[in-house]
């Protein structure tokens, strides 16, 4: 075949492609070591010099062009598969008219329930927590003193007094720390607790942020915990959850309130780790970040670092229930509307 051949019998070919496993063949059959782009170069040694240099260029850009128009193929083959892949996820469809004969509970409140029973079968007590703390209670008493970068992260809404509305549900750990430290110490009852609660950033919104949101905090602290113990309760309570195994990666992170700490992500459920808005294009969502209790965030409860250790996770309910029910924006959740909420009904 001469060049305007092997041209043409490309784009021939190309069209029609429809799997990765075709295109790779295209490829290989094109510009691989024996393919018809590179056999063109052999024709030169019958070329003048002039003419070799010529047709070289002419053939360079073929193989570009051909690189080009695979790389092109690739991409739109991968959107179709993610295309299809999402139509595969249970949808909820937002043109359902409401059922407005009864309410329902909110998709959050079902999965919050769905978590305590889960927690409360393992021996963990149910804490309710103010939504309005202080500026010790979800910094100071967690290691972070005022002029601390960790606080850069988490911006909220402070009320005229230097009150402010908490940003995370481990503002309640000291409470709960010095609620049970006697018990803990003179009748050995290990501390295990669960607190869910709404928390509030001030932080631009997009499909996966809310100024707004629920998390749900977690401790356990005894005589030797250790990580195991930690890693055991989220597998256990992940499943329970999804009732089913679910892809999960623990990743070094940094919280002042723990050492060492971790990030617990899932395998982004909406896209199934293909990359989406929802898991900003990685494929992963960050879900529990947990650790150890530093030591002086005990020795701030009351209770002595030298005798006892814990855990503590903080679990983004709210995202929890985003991949729960495969819905892809957030602010889905904040929206008040009917027609989306009340479709979870059923699951009460
Ligand atoms: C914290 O808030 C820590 N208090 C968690 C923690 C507790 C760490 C105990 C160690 C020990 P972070 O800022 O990453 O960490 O938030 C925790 C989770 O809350 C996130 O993984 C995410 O799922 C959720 N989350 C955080 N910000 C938002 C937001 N703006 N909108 C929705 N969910 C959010």
């Amino acid at each position: 075949m001469n060049l305007a051949e092997v041209k043409q019998s490309f784009y021939d070919a190309l069209a029609a492609v429809s799997t990765m496993e075709q295109l790779e063949q295209v490829r290989v059959e094109y510009t691989g070591k024996k393919g018809h782009v590179t056999e063109l170069l052999k024709d030169m040694k019958s070329l003048s010099n002039e003419e070799k240099k010529t047709f070289g260029q002419e053939v360079n850009l073929l193989k570009n062009e051909v690189n080009e128009k695979i790389t092109e193929k690739r991409e739109e083959l991968h959107r179709l598969e993610i295309e299809l892949e999402n139509s595969r996820m249970p949808e909820f469809d937002v043109s359902v008219p409401a059922n407005l004969t009864r309410g329902s509970y909110h998709p959050i409140t079902l999965v919050q329930r769905q978590c305590e029973e889960i927690f409360k079968s393992m021996g963990f007590t149910v804490e309710d927590y103010s939504e309005i703390v202080t500026d010790y209670e979800c910094f100071e008493s967690l290691n972070i003193p005022k002029s601390h970068p960790a606080r850069d992260m988490q911006d909220t809404y402070y009320l005229e007094n230097g009150q402010l509305l908490k940003s995370q549900t481990s503002a309640a750990q000291n409470a709960i720390y010095k609620k049970y430290k006697d018990a803990l110490v003179n009748e050995g009852k290990a501390i295990k607790a669960i607190f869910p609660g709404r928390c509030f950033r001030n932080e631009a919104t997009d499909a996966c942020h809310e100024n707004t949101f629920f998390q749900m905090e977690g401790i356990m602290v005894d005589k030797n915990i250790s990580i195991s113990n930690l890693i055991f309760f989220m597998k256990t309570m992940l499943s329970e959850v999804f009732q089913r195994d679910i892809k999960v990666r623990l990743r070094p992170g940094f919280f002042p309130f723990v050492e060492p700490g971790f990030e617990l992500d899932i395998s982004c459920a909406i896209c199934g780790g293909e990359g989406c808005p929802s898991c900003k294009h990685s494929g992963w969502l960050e879900l529990c970040p947990c650790g150890m209790i530093h030591p002086e965030v005990l020795k701030a409860g009351g209770i002595d670092p030298e005798e006892y250790t814990g855990f503590a996770f903080g679990l983004g309910l709210t995202r929890l229930v985003m991949m729960k029910y495969g819905i892809k924006d957030i602010r889905d959740l904040n929206s008040g509307s009917l027609k989306t909420l009340s479709q979870f009904t059923d699951d009460k």
